[in-house]
C-alpha cells in the first residue's frame, strides 16, 4: 500500500462488502421505534442483518434511556455479545455523538473491537459540528496501530481525503496493512451524495485502497447505485436513513441490508461473507489466527 494518489484505487473483487450501521447517535427511539437501542435488540438485528448479507456491523450504543453513550463497560459487553451471536466484523464507532469528548472517543479502543471508524476531518453536521482536528486524528490512528484495531477511514468531504493521504504519509500503513475507506455522502455540511461527486472522490483515494459508500437520507439510493456501478462496496442502515421510500419508514435494518444485497446481486457482485470480508480487510478472527 502506498499513499501515492497518482494511481487509481484497487478494483473491487467479485463480491460486495455490505456494512450495516443499525443505530447511530442521532435518531431518537421515541421518533423511530424500530431503532435497535438495547443490547438484545442490537444482537437480534445483527443476526438478521448477517442472514440478509451483511459482513460488518458499525456500532453505536445507547444507555438505559436510549441516549447515545460511550460507556466502556457497555462497549466491551457489546463487542462480546456480537462476537458470541454472530460472525460479523465488529466495528465500533469512534465518532460517537457530536457531544462526546476526545478522551472518551479514544477510550473506545479499550473494548478491543475488530475494527473502528476513524473520521479524517471536522465537518458541519446539520446544525452541529462533528469535531476531528488533526492532533486527535493522529492520536486515534496511532492508537489503532498500537492496539491492532483495523480502522475504516470515514470521509465526509474532499479535505478528509487529503488528510487521509497526510496520515498515511506521516504514520504509515494501518494495522493489517490494508486501507479501506467509507465515503459518507449527503450529510448537510459534507459532500453531496451524487454520482459525479462519488466518482471524483473515488479517483482521489489512495492507491490500492478499497472503499464503500453510504448516502444519508434521500441520497441513500443514488449513492448505492453509483457505488455499485463504480465497483465499490456498500454501507446501509438506520444510522443513515430511517425512510425506506417516500412516506414509508424503515421497519428493520435487515430490510435495508436485503435491498442492498439484491442490488449487489443485480450488479453480479453478490454480498460478501464475513470470512471473505476479513480476508479483504486483513482483520484476523478475534482470539485466533486469520
Ligand atoms: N454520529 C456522528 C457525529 C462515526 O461513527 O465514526 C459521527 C459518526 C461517525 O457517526
Ligand atoms: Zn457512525
Amino acid at each position: 500500500m502506498t499513499a501515492d494518489s497518482s494511481h487509481r484505487p484497487a478494483k473491487a473483487g467479485p463480491a460486495t462488502l455490505i456494512t450495516v450501521a443499525p443505530t447511530g447517535a442521532e435518531s431518537e427511539k421515541a421518533a423511530v421505534p424500530a431503532l435497535p437501542v438495547t443490547l438484545d435488540e442490537l444482537v437480534t438485528t445483527a443476526k438478521e442483518c448477517q442472514a440478509a448479507g451483511a459482513a460488518v456491523i458499525h456500532v453505536h450504543i445507547r444507555d438505559n434511556e436510549a441516549r447515545p453513550t460511550l460507556d466502556p463497560g457497555r462497549l466491551t459487553a457489546t463487542v462480546q455479545a456480537l462476537r458470541e451471536g454472530t460472525d460479523l466484523i465488529v466495528q465500533l464507532s469512534t465518532g460517537g455523538a457530536v457531544t462526546d469528548s476526545f478522551d472518551r472517543r479514544l477510550a473506545v479502543l479499550d473494548a478491543a473491537p475488530d475494527a473502528c471508524s476513524l473520521t479524517c476531518g471536522t465537518v458541519n453536521f446539520g446544525d452541529d459540528v462533528f469535531m476531528n482536528p488533526w492532533p486527535f486524528i493522529r492520536d486515534l490512528y496511532a492508537l489503532t496501530k498500537e492496539r491492532g484495531v483495523v480502522p475504516e477511514f470515514e470521509l465526509f468531504d474532499f479535505g478528509h481525503i487529503a488528510t487521509l493521504h497526510r496520515l498515511l504519509g506521516d504514520l504509515g500503513e494501518p494495522a493489517g496493512g490494508h486501507v479501506h475507506c467509507d465515503l459518507v455522502m449527503g450529510v448537510p455540511g459534507g459532500m453531496p451524495g451524487d454520482t459525479a461527486t462519488l466518482a471524483a472522490a473515488v479517483a482521489a483515494l489512495p492507491a490500492g485502497s478499497t472503499w464503500s459508500a453510504t448516502g444519508i437520507g434521500r441520497t441513500t439510493l443514488p449513492v448505492m447505485l453509483a457505488a455499485l456501478s463504480a465497483g465499490g462496496h456498500l454501507r446501509v442502515g438506520m444510522e443513515d436513513t430511517t425512510s425506506f421510500a417516500r412516506g414509508r419508514p424503515v421497519t428493520s435494518n435487515a430490510e435495508l441490508v436485503s435491498r442492498a444485497a439484491s442490488a449487489a446481486e443485480l450488479a453480479q457482485r453478490p454480498a460478501m461473507s464475513p470470512a471473505a470480508a476479513r480476508d479483504m480487510l486483513q482483520i484476523p478472527v478475534a482470539g485466533g489466527s486469520k
